[in-house]
């Protein structure tokens, strides 16, 4: 029976796993911070709510950027302040999803200001979790929007002062001034009466979401003993004392009754509206290969392609991904390169995919290109067992280590030089990763280039490297 009662929650993973192959076993949070109690309390309201398989949790940075070691559910973690932005987009394409954006009082009502009042002011229908303890806990306790009068921080060692930093701001209140919000109310985690507030505050919040019923947010006060340095039991006291007087608790707005939910309307993208996007409306959408016709071990592929800054590398991803949206298939491209004009390192990751991409992150490819010596030495452990990897015997002078994998090494830079200019090298792969593949017919490639270079008079010459780069394989 005692097993039963203390058990996690089913919208928490079995084990929270920080890197592969370590189970901490619990969190990271320190003792007596809030996060963790709050966390228990979403992650019960999931399961019971149902929704745990179409949840996304969205964590920007502070304590809780680490999020998506707990939740068994979507995760994804962004950049400071953006998760009202990011949520935004989540839901907005997967209107099915729950969004969940989980923020503290910097992110939030510092850096991420701007973000949450225009999400609020839209009425995006999703549900945000805002941890107010009144300080920047991740970064060693620096002054918050938040940090109450008088109060020390690192940045207020004297204490806030008015005159100086200005009053402590309301997010709530602030917000139940937009006439968009359904639901805002603040809550507290000090002692288990209001603990019991918050349980019943994040299901009206969500269930909110689920009703359609627009944007709700919970304001949960919550301890952070280590840089408020105090101990555990004087935090929930100080809570009480100091942050429920300043900050009262209770609903704010709640217009959830008077609304009828809004499920936006399913858009079915038909092949006419592809082509009209794609200038392509006198011409048919190439549907005559499905991914079935493609050799087993190519079919949606996972690529990246690696090398120095200036050899094409991001074209030659937005070549493969061009092609194969004209295909008729779901495509994802994204570069990653450093400041460097020329010379720095490159790559970009494209997905060729018959089904939704989830992700367009390639963390782990199926095809690697190797354009150069240190993309190879950075990216061959990476690639999945029974991938195949594109080096470029130009410039690389050793062969893929790992024998679980099809290394196909040819000249591209070599082939390139020999057509007047190294730069076509990137069309030289275009041609061997589509000879080998079989992934997307060559006349589609060829069109598509005319969409990706911009300058008109080079596009005869990449035409031709493609065919000198499919003979070679
Ligand atoms: C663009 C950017 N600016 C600043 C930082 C440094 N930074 C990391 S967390 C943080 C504040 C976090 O405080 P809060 O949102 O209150 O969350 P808590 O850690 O208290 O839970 C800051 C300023 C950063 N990571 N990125």
């Amino acid at each position: 029976m005692a097993k039963d009662i203390l058990r996690k929650p089913g919208g928490f993973m079995d084990t929270f796993v920080y890197k592969p192959g370590q189970d901490k076993g619990n969190t990271h949070y320190c003792p007596g911070c809030g996060h963790g109690i709050l966390h228990k309390l979403i992650a019960e309201a999931l399961v019971d709510l149902g929704v745990v398989d179409r949840t996304i949790m969205v964590s920007p940075v502070g304590c809780s950027v680490f999020v998506y070691y707990y939740f068994a559910t979507g995760n994804i973690q962004v950049a400071h302040g953006r998760a009202p932005a990011v949520a935004t987009g989540l839901k907005r394409s997967n209107p099915d999803s729950i969004v969940i954006s989980y923020q503290g009082d910097g992110d939030l009502a510092a850096i991420g200001g701007n973000n949450i009042l225009h999400a609020a002011n839209r009425g995006e229908n999703i549900t945000v979790f805002f941890v107010n303890n009144a300080i920047y806990g991740m970064t060693g306790g620096q002054m918050a929007p938040t940090t109450l009068l008088g109060q020390k921080t690192m940045t207020s060692p004297y204490g806030r002062k008015i005159e100086n930093e200005g009053y402590p701001m309301k997010v709530v209140e602030l917000l139940s001034t937009l006439s968009a919000p359904a639901y805002l109310e603040r809550t507290s985690l000090d002692d288990s009466k209001n603990i019991a507030k918050t349980r019943k505050a994040v299901r009206k919040a969500i269930q909110c979401q689920i009703d359609g019923k627009g944007f709700s947010l919970v304001e949960v006060l919550s301890m952070c003993p280590s840089q408020w340095k105090t101990t555990p039991v004087e935090s929930k006291k100080w809570i009480k004392e100091r942050m429920i007087p300043y900050y009262p608790l209770g609903v704010k707005k709640d217009v959830i009754e008077e609304r009828a939910g809004y499920f936006p309307p399913k858009i079915d993208i038909d092949d006419e509206s592809i082509k009209e996007m794609l200038g392509l409306k006198k011409e048919k959408l190439f549907r005559d290969r499905a991914m079935s016709d493609v050799p087993e071990k190519y079919r949606n592929p996972q690529i990246k392609i690696a090398g120095f800054g200036g050899q094409g590398v991001l074209l030659l991803g937005q070549t493969l991904a061009e092609a194969g949206m004209r295909h008729g298939w779901n495509v994802s491209w994204i570069p990653s390169y450093g400041p460097e004009m020329r010379g720095g390192t490159a790559n970009c990751q494209v997905n060729i995919s018959e089904g939704p991409i989830g992700s367009p992150v390639v963390d782990f490819p199926t095809i690697l290109v190797a354009l150069n010596k240190p993309s190879l030495d950075k990216f061959e452990e990476t690639v999945q067992p029974g991938g195949v990897v594109f080096y470029n015997t130009s410039m690389i002078d050793r062969k893929p280590k790992r024998n679980d994998i099809e290394a196909i090494g040819l000249p591209f830079s070599d082939i390139a030089d020999e057509l007047g200019s190294l730069k076509f090298a990137n069309m030289v792969v275009v041609g061997a990763v589509l000879e080998k593949t079989k992934l997307i017919d060559m006349d589609i490639v060829k069109d598509a280039l005319k969409e990706v270079i911009h300058n008109k008079k080079f596009v005869e010459t990449n035409i031709v490297a493609i065919d000198r780069g499919a003979k070679a394989v």
